[in-house]
């Protein structure tokens, strides 16, 4: 399951863990209800052929109902979304048990490997036997979603996301900055109650499923034993800390000479109000206060508003990019069925998410915004379109997914790391191109977004993780969640917190339950794609000058990839296009190194680290 459900999962979030979830209604699965009889390889290989059948039966319905639920969130169309999600969990369900009874035996590789996919699909299953609970689960998700995406709080007060994330990304004054950063906190306080039942029923779905709790679920889902992966995202994460501390010293000492002592002292956590975004999840909108002297970098947000870049412009230059790799342009249903801007007069959610509603139909939602940071999210979202289109022509429905989801968030900003000054000015988006002195900037504009990143993509199902295993009891989510932030990201709540507050919930992926250690793998394996191809293409340069722009040989080997969906384990996807099974962060240390060694200069008399 994961397979669909990765796709649309991906960002369906809901839907997604819908998609595998399942349809409530007994259908035939006679090779194994049939009790007291020997089930054989026959009967499995029959089995997987009608789950594929069933959930490509519920797909695109469920698909349709959950993209008018997100485009137009209304209490109708929560009703009709989360009748299919129930669906969905409830086929899910069924398909999962009935695949665990052929544990066994002895198979074929993709029926042994089908089957574990199904028993593995759901992102958030519902106990066994229990439509009541399914139906309340799938209430709650929809709920959720409403929540965060209307932006609105039970005393019927509504908060802007994206007007507030301006503020927090353009503003200076701490206390506007600070105000926008409590004012979003105050939406989801009102999730928290449901969050806490959801985490108990997906639980006990879980259970009936063979796993731990959910956390345990998620973690299955990488071809390597559940604790083998988390010491695997720990012993990265161990690789790039170095860089991150660097980096950390270095803007928290330019804040401290920006807004002095009293708002950021030169030690302990960052207040994280003060890093340019929502959640000090990236902190390219403060790179102005921490950039290198002497070259000037470019301001990509500028160059887009000098040449009148619509929206609409944005998605035709990032498509460009695919198709001068090869890639066949997107249907034209791309076009019309799309949600490219915020609609007017109505409820959307506008966390950006790509869609395969069938194997033709391929969408992305978002409300782009005239900025540098989007025209990479575009890149970003494109990267999953092209993705599934491309395991959709060549897979069976259920290895239509990616070979693990951080390679799906990996490769439309793998896309992203070309665009570099050299392809502005190739598609005449700048006059010219910086000379070496730009190297510094540019470096220092990437690692505010990407090496910042890394302790949060990694925190999140950290968090998660705590939660639904019970280490952290309801009345310790909130306190949970700050300890991870401060541990990992060395930020910190500028302000005091309760368990009143669910600040976990301000997180888009939270309330849509979409997992998140993906963005962390996804972070390290873009440069570790980036890397190779750009060795493929035959550049000798420094990997941030790389530009893959126009190469159809990359092109070729990246589709060889794509193409695989997740019929291999992933470390083959990964050994088939680098030539090796680990994931390995040296890319990341190679990519910054210049700006590495600059980092540690700047901070040989200041004291680094915090607790
Ligand atoms: O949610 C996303 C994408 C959609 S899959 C826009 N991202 C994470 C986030 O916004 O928190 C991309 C990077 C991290
Ligand atoms: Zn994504």
């Amino acid at each position: 399951m994961q397979k669909h459900l990765t796709t649309k999962r991906l960002m369906l979030t809901a839907a997604i863990s819908i998609a595998l979830a399942g349809c409530s209604v007994e259908t035939k699965t006679d090779n194994v209800t049939t009790q007291n009889q020997q089930l054989t390889e026959a009967d499995a290989k029959a089995y997987v052929v009608n789950a594929e059948q069933r959930l490509s039966e519920i797909y695109e319905y469920a698909a349709k109902a959950e993209w008018v639920a997100q485009t137009y969130i209304t209490e109708d169309t929560q009703f009709i979304a989360s009748k299919a999600n129930e669906e969905i969990k409830l086929l899910g369900i069924e398909l999962a048990n009935g695949a665990a009874k052929f544990k066994d035996l002895t198979l074929d590789y993709d029926t042994k490997r089908k089957l574990d996919l199904l028993r593995l699909g759901l992102t958030l299953p519902a106990p066994a036997d229990s439509p009541e609970l399914a139906s309340e689960l799938a209430k709650i998700e929809s709920k959720l979603s409403a929540i965060y995406g209307s932006g609105s709080t039970p005393d019927g007060n509504k908060y802007d996301l994206i007007g507030l994330s301006n503020t927090m990304a353009t503003s200076d004054d701490p206390e506007a900055m600070l105000n926008a950063w409590i004012d979003w906190r105050k939406v989801s306080p009102s999730m928290k109650d449901k969050y806490v039942r959801l985490v108990e029923i997906a639980n006990q779905g879980a259970k009936d499923l063979g796993f731990n709790d959910v956390g345990a679920m998620w973690r299955s889902k990488y071809d390597m034993e559940p604790d083998a992966f988390a010491n695997e995202m720990d012993r990265v994460w161990g690789q790039v800390k170095p860089l991150y501390d660097s980096l950390h010293c270095h803007v928290r000492a330019k804040l401290n000479e920006k807004y002095g002592d009293d708002v950021v002292p030169n030690e302990g956590e960052i207040p994280a109000h003060l890093l340019g975004n929502m959640w000090a999840q990236t902190w390219g909108n403060i790179y102005d206060l921490v950039a290198p002297e002497g070259g000037t970098g470019v301001d990509v947000t500028t160059k887009l508003k000098e040449h009148n870049y619509t929206p609409i412009k944005m998605v035709e230059q990032a498509e460009g990019f695919f198709t001068s790799l090869g890639f066949e342009e997107l249907p034209g249903t791309f076009w019309t069925r799309s949600q490219f801007e915020k609609p007017v007069g109505r409820d959307s959610v506008c966390h950006a998410s790509a869609w395969d509603v069938t194997d033709t139909d391929y969408r992305i939602k978002m409300c782009i915004q005239q900025t540098g940071e989007e025209f990479n999210v575009i890149h970003h979202e494109l990267g999953h379109n092209f993705y599934q289109r491309a395991y959709n022509q060549k897979q069976p429905l259920l290895y239509r997914g990616s070979a693990n989801d951080g390679f799906h968030e990996a490769i439309g900003d793998t896309v992203a790391l070309s665009i570099t000054p050299k392809y502005l000015k190739e598609i005449g988006l700048i006059e010219e191109e910086p000379d070496a002195s730009g190297d510094l900037p540019f470096l220092m504009r990437m690692a505010m977004d990407k090496v910042a990143f890394l302790p949060f993509g990694l925190m999140v199902d950290k968090w998660r993780w705590q939660v639904f295993s019970g280490e952290l009891k309801p009345d310790q989510y909130n306190e949970g969640w700050w300890k991870l932030r401060e541990q990992y990201q060395g930020v910190k709540a500028p302000v005091a917190r309760s368990e009143e507050n669910f600040d976990a919930g301000s997180k888009y992926h939270i309330p849509a339950n979409t997992p998140y250690s993906r963005y962390f793998l996804a972070h390290i394996l873009q440069f570790q794609f980036h890397r190779e191809l750009c060795d493929i293409a035959g550049e000798t340069g420094p990997l941030h000058r790389c530009s893959i722009y126009n190469n159809k040989e990359v092109g070729t080997k990246l589709n060889a990839m794509l193409e695989m969906g997740m019929s291999k384990p992933w470390q083959e996807a990964l050994e088939a296009m680098t030539g090796s099974k680990e994931m390995d962060a040296t890319a990341v240390i190679d990519y910054f190194a210049p700006l590495k060694t600059w980092l540690d200069k700047q901070n040989v008399n200041r004291q680094c680290g915090w607790k």
